[in-house]
């Protein structure tokens, strides 16, 4: 441990920051990157600081995911700047390393990044009650208004294909074929779920591809977790885990603020019981989105629902495709995790079918 923190320590004196350290805390939260929060006294002031290492096995390139992270916040502050009081808690800023990169390489080949510490803030992974749903709606629609003039075909694609609803069927296929300790035996109805929703879910992503869909920045990760509300809860300020910003369809955000904040269980229950499509918060939260989302074309609006199935399908996959790979990707704290994950995602799916009438109602 002593010699980690060595490491860690030495991680940290290579960016841009003045003052002297005087604390390191593991953060355990996420399920890519290992993220530390450091904390700084200089002349008086107390500032901490947010270091990750980035997981260079899910992002192949980490340097380009910084630049469009760079890009993509320095836009959205500009925007913010002589607007808010409280600006440092309403964009993500990059820190730079001493001579000017986005990342430090440390001597193992890891790749490191140092964010300003957004202090002061709460995150929560269910949604309370409708009034918070609402917040969480006008927060992403924010988020995409403030890029809607950003070229997102200027971003790098940093993981290809990642929504790409053919090739996590690939995926899953080339799976079932590895069949890790002999896993399919435990997964027939999920299976044949996900099989009979195959050509319905490739929707979004040959809209996109033809050019019906127009392509524009999206986060790719808005689950709730990833809002900053302020410590009240009274106002949900900003987007963090800007990983996966590239370019896309913007209903796959719109569909992942649908997946996470509708549901009124855990991505990872056991008890599916406990999981379904809340139709209050599903109001609630379109209703807030759609009052900042007047960027929309008629064809992303008329796809707003279908977004959020076609989100929580590609979940499933996603997370069967690494049960049956043998848990690779998604860290796991239990046995059959990524099994249970699978199986939350389609009971909401399955839930959202049963309630499809009322959800398109919202719209
Ligand atoms: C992963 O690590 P985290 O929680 O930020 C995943 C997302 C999933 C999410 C599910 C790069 O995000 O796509 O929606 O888990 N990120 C990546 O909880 O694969
Ligand atoms: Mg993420």
């Amino acid at each position: 441990m002593q010699s980690d923190e060595k490491i860690l320590r030495n991680v940290i004196s290579q960016f841009k920051i003045d003052g002297s350290l005087t604390q390191v805390k593991a953060n355990r939260e996420g399920h890519i990157n290992s993220t530390y929060i450091s904390t700084f006294v200089h002349e008086g002031n107390i500032r901490k600081y947010t270091h990750q290492r980035i997981n260079n096995y899910v992002f192949k390139k980490p340097l380009e995911v910084m630049e469009n992270i760079h890009a993509v916040t320095e836009h959205i502050y500009t925007k913010l700047l002589g607007n808010y009081e409280d600006i440092d808690q309403r964009c993500l800023r990059v820190v730079e390393t001493r001579d000017g990169s986005l990342v430090h390489i440390d001597e193992e080949g890891g790749y490191w990044r140092t964010y300003h510490y957004i202090d002061h803030v709460r995150t929560f992974s269910t949604i309370g009650d409708a009034s918070q749903a609402y917040l969480l709606g006008e927060a992403i629609g924010n988020f995409q208004l403030q890029l809607s003039d950003f070229d997102g075909k200027s971003l790098h694609e940093t993981i290809p294909h990642f929504h790409d609803m053919g090739f996590r069927y690939k995926q899953l296929q080339e799976a079932m074929a590895f069949n890790h300790q002999n896993r399919l035996v435990h997964v027939g109805p999920e299976l044949d779920f996900l099989m009979a929703n195959k050509e319905r879910g490739l929707l979004l992503w040959e809209g996109m591809s033809s050019g019906k869909l127009p392509t524009r920045v999206t986060h790719n990760d808005t689950k709730i977790n990833n809002v900053l509300f302020k410590a009240d809860g009274s106002e949900a300020l900003c987007i963090i885990d800007l990983d996966t910003v590239m370019p896309g369809t913007i209903l796959f955000d719109t569909g992942d603020m649908i997946r996470t904040a509708t549901t009124t269980g855990e991505e990872d229950a056991t008890d599916l019981s406990t999981v379904s499509c809340d139709e209050k918060l599903h109001k609630a939260l379109i209703q807030g989105y759609l009052a900042k989302a007047e960027f929309l074309t008629d064809v992303e609006r008329s796809l707003v629902v279908e977004s959020g199935r076609n989100i929580t399908q590609i979940m499933a996959v996603r997370f069967l495709t690494d049960f049956l790979n043998g848990d690779k990707y998604y860290s796991i704290q239990r046995e059959n995790h990524n099994l249970d994950r699978t199986r939350t995602q389609i009971k909401l799916m399955q839930d959202m079918d049963a309630k499809w009438d009322i959800l398109n109602r919202d719209v």
